[in-house]
């Protein structure tokens, strides 16, 4: 007893009493150095997070879940959907990627997203012909294994697939856009009869970007200008009611207007655009989570809804044809350190998220521009070398590291490949420009980071380290 129960039991209490009801994250690993699984699945359980979503089902993130009762929804990447057309490489991957999990202290499977934004217009309809195929194979999959009462396979959709005609821009006129109609129509009856759920992801970011005469308040929760829907009358305060309700008017317009939808992304970004940063981020939460503990729903969905905050981490590896903002989503930083505060249980008190725990970083070293260095003819081609090799997001125009000068520039981008590089003495030569420091080159608003020690990456597995020790073995043999 003392002091220590009495510290388990407040633990215990604020666990409890933490996070929105059925909140779940996004957890991305397109990162040069991610923490390990086992970090990650700590980092969700002292956050008292309950559901994540995966983009695939790699064996060491399914493992470190294990026995966390966490709810999971694994995924099938939109490369292997053509495969998936074929019944028994569905039911392979159903035995592999699910049951194989399904025992006690096994990972606790909800779902399966089967592709991830498979209609995005710039994928020029390469997934059109595969995607309803590979849902219901996979669902078949889970209905003969004798899961599929409790695993329901589902499409995350992004927000473009329903829209509204130009001369009736309102929720209720909302239809599924015309182009893929037959497709979406033949997923909304399948999913409806297997009782799964509708996935979509919704972005009011992507709404004020690069619109910049969309009205910022409406991207948030606080003060948009009522915008009145023509249909029903109904006022509309905010871009993410207003999207919802579009597809719930276009599930109507198919027929299954009850049909469970789920919010499989929403989140903000925090550098690499104008209007991304930790203070809109804040805003941006601060409206949704209060709302979605209240269970208020949508004015045309009043209630319950099941969301997924897009993302838990900044992934440096991400494609950026986005945008410079895509490696910036983590309500975590890279090393699993909260950025702003967050208030997972919805009554937005000013208090930060649980840091990860045990993260090992590189030496206190960092790369630098040489101010002495003789010869700068080569600097701007060393410096888009190491910009178009590592992260340079936030120098660009509105982020972070936007007000360094020009050789502040250079140290940012030489230091980003310089740690991406795993602190290699080599990559920070730069043709004599370059030069280490163990001063500490950040300033107020940007930060050069440290990268983490390869022992919390993947990029090095045991069995390559394995197999670089016996070539050094076997090197030194023949000498
Ligand atoms: C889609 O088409 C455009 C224009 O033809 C092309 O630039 C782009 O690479 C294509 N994208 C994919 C994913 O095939
Ligand atoms: C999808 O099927 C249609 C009709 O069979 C065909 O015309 C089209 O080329 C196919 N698209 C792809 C990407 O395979
Ligand atoms: C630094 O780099 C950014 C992004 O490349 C550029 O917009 C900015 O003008 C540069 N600043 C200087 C002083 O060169
Ligand atoms: C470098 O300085 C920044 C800003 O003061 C600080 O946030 C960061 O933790 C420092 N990095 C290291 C490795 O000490
Ligand atoms: C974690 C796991 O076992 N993943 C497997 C999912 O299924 C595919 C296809 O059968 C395998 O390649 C993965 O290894």
């Amino acid at each position: 007893m003392g002091f220590s129960w009495f510290l388990k039991l407040v633990l215990v209490l604020g666990i409890l009493s933490c996070c929105v009801n059925g909140l779940g994250v996004n957890w991305g690993t397109q990162a040069t150095h991610p923490l390990s699984p086992k970090t990650v699945v700590q980092l969700l359980k002292d956050n008292g997070i309950t559901k994540v979503k995966l983009f695939d089902a790699d064996k060491n993130t399914m493992s470190a879940l294990a026995g966390s009762n966490i709810e999971v929804m694994v995924a099938i990447p939109n490369n292997q959907l053509l495969v998936m057309t074929n019944y028994d490489k569905a039911k392979e991957w159903v035995r592999r990627n699910v049951t194989a999990y399904n025992f006690k202290g096994g990972v606790n499977v909800k779902y399966v997203a089967v592709g991830n934004e498979p209609f995005l217009t710039s994928y020029n309809n390469s997934f059109l012909n595969s995607t309803f195929p590979a849902l219901q194979n996979i669902q078949n999959a889970l209905n003969e294994a004798g899961v599929g009462d409790s695993v329901k396979a589902t499409v995350p959709l992004n927000a473009d697939v329903y829209e509204s005609p130009e001369n009736n821009p309102y929720p209720s006129f909302g239809r599924f856009r015309t182009d893929i109609n037959t497709e979406m129509t033949q997923i909304v009856e399948f999913l409806n009869k297997n009782k799964a759920p509708f996935t979509v992801n919704i972005y009011p970011f992507l709404s004020l970007y690069g619109n910049d005469d969309f009205p910022v308040n409406y991207a948030f929760f606080d003060g948009g200008t009522p915008i009145v829907d023509s249909g029903t009358g109904i006022q509309y305060t905010n871009v993410f009611d207003a999207n919802f309700d579009t597809l719930v008017s276009a599930l109507k317009a198919a027929g299954y207007g009850d049909m469970t939808i789920l919010v499989g992304e929403v989140g903000w970004p925090t550098d690499g655009d104008k209007n991304a940063n930790n203070g809109l981020a804040v805003r941006f939460y601060n409206g949704l989570l209060p709302r979605l503990a209240a269970n208020k729903g949508t004015p045309l969905r009043p209630g319950y809804i099941e969301v997924y905050l897009f993302a838990l981490l900044d992934e440096d590896g991400k494609s950026i044809a986005p945008g410079n903002f895509e490696r910036h989503w983590g309500i975590f930083r890279y090393d699993g350190q909260p950025k702003f505060p967050m208030d997972l249980s919805g009554q937005n008190q000013n208090k930060l998220l649980v840091g990860a725990t045990g993260v090992k970083y590189l030496p206190n070293k960092w790369c630098m521009f040489n101010p002495n260095a003789k010869d700068v003819s080569k600097l701007a081609a060393t410096i888009d070398f190491a910009c178009s090799n590592s992260d340079c997001t936030t120098l660009g125009y509105g982020s972070s590291c936007n007000n360094l000068d020009a050789n502040g520039n250079a140290s940012y981008a030489f230091n980003m490949y310089f740690q991406i590089k795993d602190q290699d003495e080599l990559a920070c030569g730069f043709q004599g420009l370059g030069t280490t420091t163990t001063q500490n080159l950040s300033t107020e608003q940007c930060s050069f980071p440290i990268q983490l020690a390869s022992s919390s990456s993947s990029f090095f597995s045991p069995s390559l380290v394995g197999l670089a020790l016996m070539m050094m073995v076997s090197t030194f043999m023949l000498q």
